[in-house]
């Protein structure tokens, strides 16, 4: 190491005699972290969080009364008998007769154009899609467990949710996000353990690269063949038709189908909003929950925040349940055999080779259905790995994306900030709280020229850093905080990174849930942007216990997880695989997170 000690630095007068450290006190650092296991044990997942069931899924109606939904079954049954009498009805009166007889059913300005057929292409894409569906599906709704609450602010207050599968918060002001969250049975939700979240991203993310592929792929073969014609309305009698196709179901006395051909108004909308509307919307909203981008375009997240972004994600799903289950009824009650035969033959025939290729494919369905989630506990690195090489190139691409924008102001200041992780117990960290950390030490070390100890009156006499910006937890809340502190370049001035260094590790004076302290790896050129810093404030005044007290990282660029609670050291390093379990991070290495989370 080269000694520069006669290079007088920015900050050096406030720092005492002892401020050097040796690579020693690194070398206990990482002696101190634990690897991690390769597989899934459900006993003692998640540092033992026994499994935890929520209460059926509510819907706030006004300030305080919660309206539970299984009680849609129910009145959605009465609504739609209700619908069916109305719609017989309707039907014996004249003008409504009239009406049907105008607008059978298909708006005829778009009829002639459209190929006959349905080509081979969609009828793969169509299973692709379905496959890919599930997956994505059953993790999203793992995802959402993991906080099981949705909002239309970004201030996440508990009571100010409008939809929950949870009970309200207890009193207790120490109460974690992790807490909150609830179980799904294993072969529902993806891989179905309370907090799993860091599994259920790479299915969900994985998924969600593959099914764009092949959504891109079929838009672009769509408008290349003609065959957008049957499912892009060009005419405004696409309304009346759709609201006669309307009655017609209702009333129990069908139109006339030939799907072969072209399909019915109400269809064709049905198929229009799938394709053109809700996928997009999905893509959106999904990306509107990254705390990079969200960061870096503040203006867009200031309307479009993460949890209305959350929230729409949720509804968009919503959409394709319901989509889903009306489609297959379908299908299923208007001529079964030849419908097949259109989508897995290629053929408009009444024989059954569209049926036993439906079965085929149905097979291998239930069989990836039934695996998926035995499949994931026996081999979640593998999921890690495979999630990883199909969403990485995205999330590496984010992670350059300065955030420098992504300030606010006093106002956004979120009145209620969800605690979160495992706080620390040891008996040296409650002797530091009871001397108010006098004795408290950040020890910097690694490839750095200047390897230095700061107790907390140096880092006071740094130059002050503040800034207002927005928390992004992995598990989906969100809040917004002042933070008051140190900027990561100005440490980075004092104690200078080697180039050789390319990633920097925070330790913390805490464990993880399970044994091992809590760390987490950070690439080098974020520790240079604007809102990268170690703070010891929060909304002016001192880091609470809860907050990580006296001292925690920001960078916010990254999720939640990232931000080191409790700091008590950092490491320059030139790679991370030789750190604990060498996945990056104690989530990494113990939940099988991803070591970047730009998305
Ligand atoms: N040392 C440590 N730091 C940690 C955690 C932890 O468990 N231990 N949890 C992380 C998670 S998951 C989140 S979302 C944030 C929560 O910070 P907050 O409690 O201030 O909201 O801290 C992060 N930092
Ligand atoms: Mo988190």
């Amino acid at each position: 190491m080269k000694d520069c000690s006669d290079e007088p630095t920015r900050g050096d007068a406030a720092i005492s005699a002892k401020a050097r450290v040796s690579q020693a006190v690194v070398e206990q650092y990482r002696a101190e972290l634990s690897v991690g296991e390769d597989v899934v044990d459900p006993a003692t997942w998640a540092g033992s969080l026994p499994a935890a069931r929520g209460i059926a899924p509510r819907v706030r109606v006004g300030r305080s009364r919660w309206c539970n939904l299984v009680w849609l079954l129910p009145v959605g049954f009465v609504l739609l008998i209700g619908a069916v009498g109305a719609a017989k009805g309707l039907r014996t009166v004249a003008s409504v007769q009239r009406f049907i007889a105008r607008n059978p059913g298909r708006a005829a300005g778009s009829s002639p154009e459209i190929p006959v057929g349905l080509p081979v292409w969609v009828g793969v894409q169509h299973f692709f899609n379905l496959f890919l569906l599930i997956f994505i599906i059953r993790s999203g709704v793992q995802i959402f467990t993991d906080h099981p609450r949705l909002y239309w602010t970004r201030h996440s207050t508990p009571g100010k949710d409008w939809f929950r599968a949870q009970k309200p918060i207890p009193a207790d002001p120490l109460w974690t996000a992790k807490q909150d969250s609830i179980s799904l049975p294993g072969q529902v939700g993806l891989p179905g353990l309370r907090h799993s979240i860091g599994l259920a991203r790479w299915w969900h993310l994985g998924c969600n690269v593959l099914w764009l592929a092949n959504g891109f792929a079929f838009y672009v073969l769509v408008f290349t063949t003609g065959h957008w014609r049957r499912i892009v309305p060009t005419s405004w009698a696409v309304f009346s038709n759709a609201g006669s196709v309307l009655v017609q179901y209702l009333s129990l006395h069908w139109p006339k189908e030939n799907g072969w051909l072209a399909y019915n108004s109400l269809q064709q909308l049905a198929y229009f909003v799938t394709v053109f509307i809700a996928a997009p919307l999905a893509f959106l909203t999904g990306l509107g929950m990254s705390p990079a981008l969200s960061t870096r375009f503040r203006r867009t997240s200031k309307v479009l925040s993460i949890q209305t972004a959350r929230s729409l994600h949720f509804l968009v799903m919503v959409w394709f349940l319901a989509f889903i289950t009306t489609h297959v009824a379908l299908v299923l009650t208007t001529g079964l055999r030849r419908n097949l035969n259109h989508m897995y033959a290629g053929e408009d025939g009444h024989d059954w080779i569209g049926f036993w290729v439906f079965a085929a494919t149905m097979v291998v369905l239930i069989c990836t259905w039934v695996a998926a989630t035995p499949f994931t506990l026996k081999h979640p690195r593998t999921v890690q790995r495979l999630g990883y090489a199909l969403i990485g190139p995205a999330q590496r691409l984010f992670e350059h994306i300065d955030s420098n924008p992504g300030e606010y102001t006093e106002a956004d200041i979120s009145p209620y900030f969800w605690h979160n992780g495992k706080y620390p117990d040891s008996p040296e960290y409650r002797a530091m709280v009871d001397d108010n950390f006098a004795d408290y030490h950040l020890r910097v070390s690694g490839l750095v020229e200047q390897p230095t100890e700061f107790d907390l009156a140096a880092l006071r006499a740094m130059p002050y850093h503040e800034q207002i910006t927005q928390h992004f937890c992995i598990q989906g809340w969100s809040g917004i905080a002042k933070w008051g502190g140190v900027s990561m370049q100005t440490i980075m001035d004092q104690v200078r990174p080697m180039v050789e260094a390319k990633w920097v590790v925070f330790y913390a004076l805490s464990d993880g849930p399970d044994a091992g302290v809590y760390y987490d790896a950070h690439p080098i050129e974020q520790m240079s942007f604007h809102l990268t810093m170690l703070a010891y404030d929060m909304n002016d005044q001192p880091l609470s216990f809860g907050h990580g007290a006296p001292l925690r990282l920001r960078n916010e660029t990254q999720l939640g997880f990232k931000q080191v609670k409790w700091l008590k050291g950092i490491d320059f390093v030139a790679d991370f695989a030789d750190i604990g379990g060498g996945y990056g991070g104690y989530n990494q290495d113990h939940e099988f997170f991803g070591y970047r989370q730009s998305i």
